[in-house]
């Protein structure tokens, strides 16, 4: 049977990502999830959009990174502004993409947020989204901009963390905020959250999670991309 790899923010980090592939030891027919954040601050863009684009198994959820870069290569992203309002990082990494805005948006457009993948961890069904997802809310209740940026939620006392507060039921495998390792959250003995993003753009690792085997895959990243803002 098939199997899913789910892979922590890539930001452009396209021989980490292929090295990834090769230790998690893939075959073809399997699914590759990428919690998003594929482009901006990395050095190979490029290389990450032709890999996505070529292969139709190879999904992702869209990260606060990717929404941006999709408005401002939209038919009417320069009149709007759109460009305008980009991250020094995502302009960047637009202009390492500039002959290929039409390919850039047949990939981003109409991406998900949130990707439900039908199967489970032990009696979970594990989801994946960008950020997060709000803890008293649930799935349903999440908005788009939670999906995409949520760390600590506001309206809860002392501000915790969403997966300190998140109780399931869903494993929600997630990215966005870097850490040295995984995120790993757990309520009744039992894993409900699990952050991917270690950091490989900021020279940590890029991270993979294989749920049909509840397997880690890392690599690490071969040198520091970006400072830390
Ligand atoms: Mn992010």
């Amino acid at each position: 049977m098939a199997r899913t790899l789910v892979v922590g923010d890539i930001h452009g980090c396209a021989e980490e990502f292929e090295a990834l592939l090769e230790k998690a030891g893939l075959a073809a027919a399997d699914r590759v999830i990428c919690v998003g954040d594929l482009f901006a601050r990395g050095p190979r863009p490029e290389r990450i959009l032709d890999l996505f684009l070529s292969r139709s198994n190879f999904t992702f959820v869209l990260g606060n990174h990717d929404v941006p870069m999709l408005e401002a290569v939209r038919e009417d992203g320069k009149a709007s502004g759109a460009y305008d309002d980009l991250h020094p990082a995502q302009a960047k990494s637009l202009k390492l993409l500039e002959t290929r805005r039409e390919d850039l948006r047949d990939l981003l457009d109409g991406a998900p947020y949130l990707i439900r993948s039908g199967t489970s961890v032990g009696t979970r069904p594990w989801v994946v989204v960008h950020a997060g997802v709000h803890p008293k809310r649930g799935l349903e209740g999440t908005r788009t901009e939670e999906f995409l940026e949520l760390r600590q939620v506001d309206e809860l006392p002392d501000k915790p963390f969403w997966w300190d507060a998140y109780d399931g039921p869903d494993l929600v495998i997630f990215g966005h905020t870097p850490r040295p390792a995984v995120i790993q959250a757990f309520r009744r003995g039992r894993r409900v959250a699990l952050g991917l993003d270690t950091g490989c753009v900021y020279g940590g690792h890029l991270t993979g999670y294989l749920p049909d085997e509840d397997r880690f895959v890392q690599v690490k990243a071969k040198r520091r991309y970006y400072a830390k803002e």
